[in-house]
């Protein structure tokens, strides 16, 4: 497998020559400062491949493979009128990643939002600190913050009891920052920012799109953009939904198999793939996540292994748990992965590209300004854990 790391530009506080020493050689970037619905220009994406892979002599190279993401601009998803100049914006930004041979596309159809949490600094019984999705913060959110109309028959009985207790107790501080962190935008966002007002004109706009109609405008859209990327040998991994199940009276319509079935079935072509995110997809406890990936194995583009934990029966609570400690096994996933490459160095395919995602705040980053689940000693933990289990299981599969 593929070692990769996420980076966000510049900015980033894990710097090209940090990530070095972590143990990846491939960069996972975009051009996050280019807003959705804008074309990145050849030139545009030359510049920052050049900023990443010019190396002083003495040092390991990094090389620009995946994008993670070209926005794809609401009105999309939507299919609102005037919607295709931003699919011709986005296969212009395809072309131009085509043209400096970056040529693995991540991108997702979660409307309004991107992943969505409560909770980005969650302290563990270790120290360390978790990102989590706090089911009964996120209702008390929609219930008495937003004060979203239908918002009581979304959630359950006894997570309105708890929402509504929580929320008496919060002061008006903690209100406010529940709010941010769920919709001021999270690192590598997608979507805009948003306060309340905004937020609830584009929750507005949806009213009348449920899963099928979004589902439909899914295919449209790859309808226009697959036929290029099969053209320039680009691979699209779509990103499943986070969390995946709809939210705030939004559809969601890449959360189970169901969905990729369909998805797959309707727009056969290879090109049309998936960004296997292990800790999305185990959220839910109906997605045999091992399972998924034999199922989609040459379909998996690239793939996001971190694992979550579901808190509570019956509750949508959740955790970014350790990497080999959540509710999927890892394990298996990677044994899938690595059963795919084999297969792939037979047939000549390139091998998958893998990054760790959302790792613990930990020691030293403690304290530090961080990108909420991109900070470095956790992430690096969790990828030396991954390839840890793929060094074990290649050599296991030496010995028969
Ligand atoms: C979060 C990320 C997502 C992902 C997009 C893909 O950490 O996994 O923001 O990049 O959903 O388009």
């Amino acid at each position: 497998m593929r070692a990769a790391w996420r980076w966000f530009g510049p900015n980033d506080p894990v710097k090209l020559d940090d990530i070095r020493q972590v143990g990846a050689d491939e960069i996972v970037t975009a051009l996050h400062d280019v807003p959705a619905g804008i074309p990145w220009t050849p030139e545009a994406v030359a510049e920052r491949k050049a900023l990443i892979e010019t190396t002083p002599s003495s040092l390991k190279p990094l090389k620009w493979t995946v994008v993670e993401s070209i926005p794809v601009h609401d009105d999309v998803k939507r299919a609102a009128p005037g919607h295709e100049r931003y699919v011709d914006a986005w296969i212009a930004s395809l072309e131009a990643l085509a043209a400096n041979d970056i040529r693995v596309i991540c991108y997702n159809f979660m409307p309004v939002l991107d992943w969505t949490r409560s909770d980005l600094g969650w302290q563990l019984p270790s120290g360390a600190k978790a990102l989590r999705f706090d089911a009964d913060a996120i209702a008390a959110f929609d219930l008495f913050i937003l004060q979203r109309e239908g918002a009581e028959v979304d959630w359950d009985s006894s997570t309105r009891t708890r929402a509504a207790a929580l929320f008496a107790d919060m002061s008006p501080a903690a209100r406010a920052q529940l709010t941010a962190n769920i919709i001021a935008g999270l690192p590598g966002g997608m979507t805009g920012t948003h306060t309340l007002e905004t937020f609830r004109a584009a929750l507005d706009l949806y009213r009348t799109i449920d899963r099928k109609l979004l589902r439909a405008n899914l295919i449209r859209f790859l309808e226009r953009v697959v036929p290029v990327a099969d053209q320039l040998g680009v691979k699209l991994a779509i990103h499943p939904d986070d969390p995946p199940f709809d939210l705030f009276g939004l559809p969601r319509c890449n959360s189970i198999m169901a969905d990729f079935d369909e998805l797959f079935a309707t727009v056969p072509s290879r090109s049309n793939g998936i960004t296997f995110c292990v800790g999305s997809l185990g959220v839910r406890p109906d997605n045999d996540v091992p399972g998924l990936a034999c199922r989609y194995a040459d379909r998996i583009h690239f793939a996001h292994l971190r694992d979550t934990s579901r808190e509570l029966s019956g509750s949508r609570t959740f955790h970014e748990a350790e990497h080999l400690q959540g509710g999927s096994n890892m394990v298996a996933v990677v044994d899938a992965l690595l059963s795919e490459e084999r297969r792939r160095a037979v047939a000549g395919d390139e091998l998958i590209p893998f990054r760790p995602d959302h790792g613990h705040q930990m020691l030293d980053d403690l304290g530090k300004t961080v990108n909420p689940g991109y900070s470095c000693i956790g992430r690096m933990k969790g990828l030396a854990e991954i390839r840890g289990i793929e060094a074990a299981l290649s050599y296991a599969a030496t010995r028969g």
